[in-house]
């Protein structure tokens, strides 16, 4: 059904229920029009629903009712099972976005190499995301995937318990150089696969700060949301942090200082639940857009093997680099396979 409200603005309106079978049961009178209450004088619920209109926009938001299933039963940290692997997918963007056939958002899916590889302070690797946790520890990641069409590393047993954080460590991607370009080119749909998803406008010298001195592309960071969903499953919600995401060097894809915590951040009631997506958000979202929240969830990959996604929900970054596979497999099979991490490397059970 599509109502135009236009017009209506102050009006008491009525939707009744026309239907041959009322939902309680009792049948129409013979005759009975269009519109026209079952009982008149009677406003029953729920054959008969009564409203109005406002005269202007309304400023409450709609919020979901708070209550959950009885049988929903919460997961959180201490009742989530011991026995679940633990994965890492940063939310940015292409350091290199500016030399051409590169797609502006990416997904990194972060290897723990904690204690592993040398970070040295100030000199931000490209690749590698440090975390200070709320324990004050500190964690090393590498990346493993930048692109859809890099190889799959998550590989999931099938029915087993998986953690997943995703932090949102989001920055602007940086505008071409200003230098000799015209007011605004559009480039054509040409053979080159990468230049027909989308048009490229160039727009020079539309913001002083997003280019250095040196001409080299600089990030601005935008308070930006990323509504992370995951096929096959529906998961819960662990917590959401904000994290001070000033450390993070977007023009070189790696830390200079460690993305670091700030304070826990609000869970929505109508984010609890079960649910297949959830809202990565900026944390407090004010300039100069140095923090960013880390969610956790937590899911039993359960309801099928095979090869399944995960992306932002926003059509534009999830087409423009932020959709990602994984794989779930039977358990066992996942074990007689060695180049599996996690899961693997032995050839029989232990
Ligand atoms: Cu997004």
């Amino acid at each position: 059904m599509l109502i135009n409200f236009r017009g209506r603005g102050g009006q008491s309106l009525q939707l009744v229920s026309t239907a041959g079978q009322p939902f309680n049961g009792e049948p129409l009178p013979e005759g009975t029009k269009p519109g026209q209450p079952n009982l008149p004088g009677l406003l029953p619920e729920p054959a008969v629903m009564q409203f109005r209109v406002s005269r202007g926009p309304v400023t409450d938001s709609f919020t979901l009712p708070t209550t959950v299933s009885s049988s929903f039963v919460p997961i959180t940290h201490d009742t989530l099972p011991k026995d679940h692997e633990h994965r890492l997918v940063v939310l940015t963007q292409n350091p290199n976005y500016n030399e051409m056939k590169m797609l502006p958002f990416e997904l990194w899916e972060m290897k723990d190499v904690t204690g592993k590889h040398k970070v040295t302070l100030g000199e931000a690797e490209d690749g590698i995301i440090q975390i200070k946790g709320p324990d004050g520890k500190t964690k090393t990641y590498r990346r493993q995937s930048r692109i859809f069409a890099d190889t799959v590393n998550f590989f999931v047993a099938y029915d087993s318990w998986e953690q997943w954080r995703f932090p949102n460590l989001n920055a602007n991607i940086p505008k071409k150089p200003p230098m000799g370009a015209p007011s605004a080119t559009v480039e054509p749909p040409s053979s080159d696969y990468w230049r027909t998803i989308s048009e490229l406008w160039s727009m020079p010298s539309i913001s002083a700060n997003t280019l250095s001195r040196d001409g080299l592309p600089t990030f601005i960071r935008a308070p930006v949301t990323h509504p992370m969903h995951v096929h096959l499953v529906e998961f819960q919600v662990l917590d959401r942090d904000v994290y001070d995401i000033s450390g993070f060097n977007p023009g070189k894809g790696g830390t200079d200082r460690p993305v670091t915590f700030k304070k826990h951040g609000v869970i929505d009631p109508n984010e609890r639940g079960r649910k297949d997506t959830i809202r990565v958000g900026p944390g407090e979202a004010i300039p100069p857009f140095d923090t960013g929240e880390i969610v956790s969830i937590a899911a039993r990959f359960t309801g099928g093997t095979g090869q399944f996604m995960y992306h932002c929900h926003l059509i534009g970054h999830e087409d423009e680099g932020m959709m990602r596979p994984f794989a779930v497999m039977p358990a066992e099979v996942m074990k007689l396979d060695p180049t599996m991490e996690g899961h693997g490397g032995h050839a029989m059970p232990m």
